[in-house]
């Protein structure tokens, strides 16, 4: 070897053992550690600017909240700079991290910050450069222990997104209290609209990737779990589930997270021996009682109950004739002294009610406002069918102004490709949330609407499971992280959210970030062509995954993709105009008469209100059947094209989690190539048969 190739490899060596350079930013991942995965910093002055801010850890003893978040800082550190920091009682030096409580930490209570502090509540905090015993430090202050745990994940943010650190003054709050998953995980390991493998806490569970899910949590402020699924199996409420409900909430508990249980109304009797589930009936009440008294006894800070109830074959009040309202009443009179909440599922669509299944769950539960207790939350999804790419928001929001309403988004791609297709769904979220009910005139969004009410939250039914990467896709991950970022502020933007979770996800090359930019923020409408262009909905089969326009199913008509779009020879698309079903007056002025009117309805709404004529001209000039030709082009076209500007990327991002990227793109460019064939193929027969002037 010459003298000089000793010398280049030296300084390799070097370079490598100091962190820098490809072998260490484009190592193998499986994905695991999702945004968390603190790789070391490569800018050496940036390194060292953040040492100086970090040159030890001052986080509350005796609190397991506070362990977590001493660790939580050590393992970044780590990660990012490569030192390990020490954990102090005491600031000795500049540089300190000193987090806490005023009750946790006496060198936060001694900063007289309390009113401020107390204004942005338990889980709002401070982070400020201060000084500190003469000492200057870094400060995550909050009143409660959820806000140091929640500040301390912003301040790590700030370094994973290469943000100065050394100069802050930041304060924060969440705009909604409750920011709850909804996990569909059934006992047997099984989970319902699951694409990412079993479950992870039934029948057993891996503890520390109980305690990782946690983590990811409580790192976008998620600060519950439904830990069983909606169509509850009884046996959850018994003593031995319980238990091991009991297990996962000491799990979580450190990160804040509180377990609550999706309930069957019927377990007085399948459960309880009793001979009724009438809720008015003083034996049912007593045993429903007596059951939140058992899981406060084993889980004290037990979150509540989530219900389905008369809803797609599950159990509830109207089995007794009585109203959603008595059923949600009696439950929330059982965990009432407790603290507990009962979010009752406004998932209703009884034919018998409305021949629309969009107008139902509106008809049922207008009616009720002003009749449940205070701790009941009506659970409402954002649109009135049920999780399509596109719907208009929920009529509900907005009108029932004495009842506080938990949006319920879905987090898990069950109608969007579920984790095959890469389509990133904060767009979709943001859309509903910045909706204009006018509910209290012009500017009553959504998100105002449920941030304005005594009690706020909102859940997203999750996308998580065993895979090694969590959610099955690796983009699929930016929607959970996306969720619990809107969940705690809805005016983020999408373009930022999705700026952050690929910087920690994926890298900080502007070129990287540009390009996974622009596929995630143009997937959601790409997949959207594809599947419901204008307005068309549910054209699929009982896997809601492939096309299946033609599907009529026995059972239900509304399970139907032909009950939808009624296309015939004479058009297509379902007439919900007064004229229809008269959908539209569930909505305010002056949105039902924009969209009594196909010409001042949206193109994406078009066929989700209006039914036209084959010939119906367009906005663009063109026939009806050519815009949804067009679409359906345009959709395959553009998945097409994700693939393409991912194929730009790579040796930009790890060979591993490129090539499982890849793999997933040619199988979501093929799926919209079938969907835009087998659609138009199958809609054309109708539209050939159209009447000739
Ligand atoms: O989206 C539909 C799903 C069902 C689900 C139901 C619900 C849990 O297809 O799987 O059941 O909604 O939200 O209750």
């Amino acid at each position: 070897m010459t003298r000089r190739s000793r010398r280049l490899l030296a300084v390799c060596a070097a370079l490598v053992a100091a962190g820098v350079g490809f072998a260490v930013s484009l190592r193998a991942e499986t994905g695991y550690d999702l945004w968390l995965r603190y790789p070391r910093l490569i800018d050496l002055d940036q390194r060292a600017s953040y040492q100086q801010s970090a040159t030890a850890i001052v986080a509350p003893q005796r609190s397991a909240t506070g362990d977590v978040i001493a660790a939580e800082i050590a393992s970044a550190l780590r990660g990012l700079l490569g030192v390990d920091v020490p954990r102090v009682g005491q600031p000795r030096s500049d540089g300190a991290v000193i987090v806490g409580t005023p009750s946790t930490s006496p060198l936060v209570a001694a900063l007289g910050w309390t009113d401020a502090l107390s204004r942005l509540g338990d889980e709002g905090y401070v982070i400020r450069s201060t000084t500190v015993g003469g000492h200057a430090a870094t400060v995550i202050a909050s009143n409660g222990e959820a806000g140091a745990l929640y500040g301390t994940f912003h301040w790590l943010r700030l370094m994973q997104m290469h943000q100065p650190v050394a100069h802050l003054d930041i304060a924060e709050h969440p705009r909604l209290e409750r920011r709850l998953l909804n996990h569909w995980d059934n006992l047997d390991g099984s989970i319902e609209r699951g694409y990412a493998g079993r479950s992870l806490w039934w029948p057993d569970r891996i503890e520390q990737r109980v305690r990782d899910y946690a983590r990811a949590n409580a790192s976008i402020g998620i600060n519950g779990a439904v830990i069983n699924s909606v169509n509850a199996n009884p046996q959850s409420l018994t003593a031995p589930l319980l238990r091991q409900a009991a297990d996962i909430a000491r799990i979580l508990r450190p990160y804040r997270i509180r377990v609550y249980l999706a309930a069957n109304f019927a377990a007085p009797k399948m459960i309880g021996g009793l001979t009724t589930d009438d809720p008015l009936d003083a034996s049912v009440a007593r045993w429903w009682r007596a059951k939140a008294d058992e899981i406060y006894g084993l889980i004290p800070d037990f979150g509540g109950f989530v219900v389905k109830a008369n809803s797609e074959g599950q159990p509830g009040p109207q089995d007794y004739g009585r109203t959603h309202a008595d059923g949600a009443n009696v439950l929330a009179d059982a965990v009432s002294p407790h603290g507990g909440i009962v979010m009752w599922r406004a998932f209703v669509y009884d034919a018998d009610v409305d021949p629309d299944r969009v107008k139902r769950a509106y008809t049922e539960f207008v009616p009720l406002d002003g009749k449940f207790r205070e701790n009941v939350f009506a659970q409402v999804k954002n649109g009135p069918l049920d999780f399509q790419p596109r719907e208009p928001f929920h009529p509900l929001f907005g009108a029932m102004p004495k009842t506080p309403l938990m949006a319920e988004l879905q987090i898990t791609q069950e109608y969007l490709g579920q984790a095959n297709h890469l389509v990133y769904l904060a767009p979709m979220w943001k859309e509903f949330l910045d909706a204009d009910t006018y509910a209290q005139g012009a500017g009553s969004q959504v998100a105002k609407v449920i941030a304005g009410q005594r009690r706020t939250g909102i859940a997203g039914v999750a996308n998580t499971g065993r895979d090694i990467n969590w959610s099955g896709h690796d983009f699929a991950q930016a929607n959970w992280y996306a969720f619990g970022r809107l969940a705690w502020d809805p005016a983020l933007s999408v373009g930022a959210i999705a700026d952050e979770w690929i910087r920690m996800t994926w890298g900080h090359d502007p070129a990287l970030v540009s390009t996974i930019r622009s596929i995630m923020l143009d997937s959601r409408e790409a997949y959207v062509h594809y599947t419901m262009p204008l307005g068309l909905h549910h054209l699929i089969g009982g896997n809601h995954y492939a096309p299946m326009p033609e599907n009529t199913d026995p059972r239900r008509a509304d399970w139907s993709a032909t009950y939808y779009h009624r296309a015939d020879a004479s058009g297509i698309g379902y007439d919900r105009t007064r004229q229809g079903s008269g959908a539209v007056d569930q909505y305010r002025s002056p949105l039902r008469e924009l969209w009594s009117d196909p010409a001042t309805t949206p193109d994406q709404l078009l066929l989700w209100f209006h039914r036209l004529p084959w010939d119906y001209r367009m906005k663009s000039g063109r026939t009806l059947w050519d815009e949804l030709v067009l679409t359906y082009r345009r959709g395959a076209d553009e998945a097409k094209d994700l693939e393409t500007r991912w194929t730009t990327l790579r040796g930009q991002v790890d060979e591993q989690r490129y090539q499982a990227v890849l793999a997933k793109l040619r199988r979501q460019s093929a799926d919209a190539a079938a969907w835009r064939d087998a659609c138009v193929a199958y809609f054309r027969t109708f539209m050939a048969k159209q009447p000739r002037p």
